[in-house]
């Protein structure tokens, strides 16, 4: 049997675009859903033209009506959803509520990865608000498309390094600390930080396999299963400067959250978890998820001291 055709939804975003990429590279025939309400997004237009060199076919295609969508996902085998996961007004994560609905009328798709890439929803029901809401709408997607019987694989990719290690995970920046580094509790949680690239290579990997069908798939390689310590050791070594060290514990953290705005305080949450409770790390992956490195060991991902060096 051949690999799957592929459709990405919300495929010129920062996650979807690598999802394109790795889908052209394996070798997948990739449609991409090009949506007239882009309008005058040329930056978007241009990275859907980009596709299209790169052999991806573009498909018209809203949220606002349902029957394109429909004729959209019955074109492939495979469709992957790259929402937005900022939760402003607009409920971006609950829109894949048309789209399953459009997948169970086409009745033709095989596997569905709604957009996830992060923290296991399914274990954050004691999220902090208002970040918890991003999770409770991923559950509620999650809902839908197993009650709809529609085969699924669940992407959990942990840390993004674009957000988390290129700033040694400080906040409301993108780039190392030149000085002094803020260390959450005593550093020592361990986090599973990711290369944008490795988590759509894994991605791809895992559509057509049947190990990952209706299970989550976690992306937890053992060499990016680091402390946030280990981290900012990695960068002293590489800039050869040692940074001076302030600890902030986890009460003045959360105090500290109380005059942000949503945006700020639902991110903050999301760090809460992870650096504080060791949310990504502190369990064991069970029957119903299996691990990427271990299913895909030729995958060669990118170690965090080779993320960094962009940086020095
Ligand atoms: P982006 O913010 O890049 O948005 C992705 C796409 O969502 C956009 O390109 C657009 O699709 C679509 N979209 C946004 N708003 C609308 C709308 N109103 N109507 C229709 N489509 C819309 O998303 P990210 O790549 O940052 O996030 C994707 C997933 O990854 C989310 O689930 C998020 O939670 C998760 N994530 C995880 C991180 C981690 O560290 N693990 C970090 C960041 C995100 P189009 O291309 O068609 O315009
Ligand atoms: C690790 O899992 C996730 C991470 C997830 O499931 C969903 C979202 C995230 C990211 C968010 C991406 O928008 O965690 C926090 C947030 C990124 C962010 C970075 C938010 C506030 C910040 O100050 C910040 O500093 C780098």
């Amino acid at each position: 049997m051949g690999k799957s055709k592929v459709l990405v939804v919300g495929a010129t975003g920062y996650i979807g675009r690598r999802i394109v990429k790795a889908s052209l590279d394996q070798g997948h025939i990739t449609y991409v859903l090009q949506r007239p309400e882009i309008g005058l997004d040329i930056d978007k237009l241009h990275v859907l033209m980009s596709f299209k060199k790169q052999g991806a076919r573009l498909v018209q295609g809203s949220f606002s009506d349902q029957q394109s969508l429909v004729e959209a996902v019955k074109k492939v085998d495979v469709v992957i959803c790259t929402m937005s996961g900022v939760h402003f007004k607009t409920h971006n994560i609950l829109m894949q509520l048309n789209l399953v609905d459009a997948i169970k009328e086409a009745g033709n798709v095989k596997r569905f990865l709604p957009s996830e890439f992060g923290m296991d929803p399914a274990r954050m029901e004691h999220a902090l608000a208002p970040g918890r809401e991003t999770f409770d709408e991923k559950m509620i997607v999650r809902k839908a498309i197993e009650d709809a019987k529609i085969p699924f694989t669940y992407v959990s990719a942990n840390c993004f390094a674009g957000y988390f290690v290129g700033s040694l995970s400080q906040l409301e920046t993108l780039t190392p600390p030149k000085d002094k580094v803020h260390l959450y509790g005593d550093g020592n949680a361990k986090i599973v930080y990711m290369d944008e690239d490795d988590v759509a290579t894994y991605t791809i990997k895992a559509i057509d396999d049947p190990r990952t069908l209706n299970k989550t798939l976690y992306l937890r390689p053992p060499e990016n299963i680091l402390s946030q310590r280990q981290l900012v050791e990695i960068w002293e070594k590489l800039s050869g400067k040692k940074l001076e060290k302030i600890i902030i514990s986890g009460d003045d953290f959360l105090a500290s959250m109380k005059d942000m705005d949503y945006a700020a305080k639902a991110g903050m949450g999301h760090f809460y978890h992870i650096f504080y409770e060791g949310c990504l790390t502190n369990f064991e992956i069970g029957e119903d998820g299996e691990e990427a490195s271990n299913l895909y060991p030729e995958v060669k991902y990118t170690r965090m001291d080779e993320y960094l060096k962009i940086f020095v």
